[in-house]
């Protein structure tokens, strides 16, 4: 199943937008949220997206061994 992470849907609307997007077009997906505490190094944020994207921002898709990591790619991959 794909794996949506995303930051505060009134906070960030980079991370509604694919959310939107998938569930408009009846995509099945898990959502996992991402806490904003702060975009520090040392943030819970920075933590919990170590080793799922190398950008360290939200959204992100994970399709199996794939990740996509900006807004328009995973529309596109959608
Ligand atoms: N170009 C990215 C921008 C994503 C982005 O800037 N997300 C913000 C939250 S709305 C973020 O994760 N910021 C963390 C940071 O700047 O370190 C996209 O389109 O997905």
């Amino acid at each position: 199943m794909l794996q949506l992470y995303i930051g505060n849907k009134n906070y960030s609307s980079w991370s509604m937008r694919p959310w939107v997007l998938l569930r408009q077009a009846g995509i099945p997906f898990e959502e996992v949220p991402v806490r904003f505490d702060s975009f520090d190094a040392s943030s819970q944020f920075k933590r919990q997206l170590q080793g799922v994207s190398p950008t360290g921002k939200v959204p992100v898709l994970v399709d199996g061994d794939l990740t996509v990591w900006d807004t328009l790619a995973i529309a596109e991959y959608v």
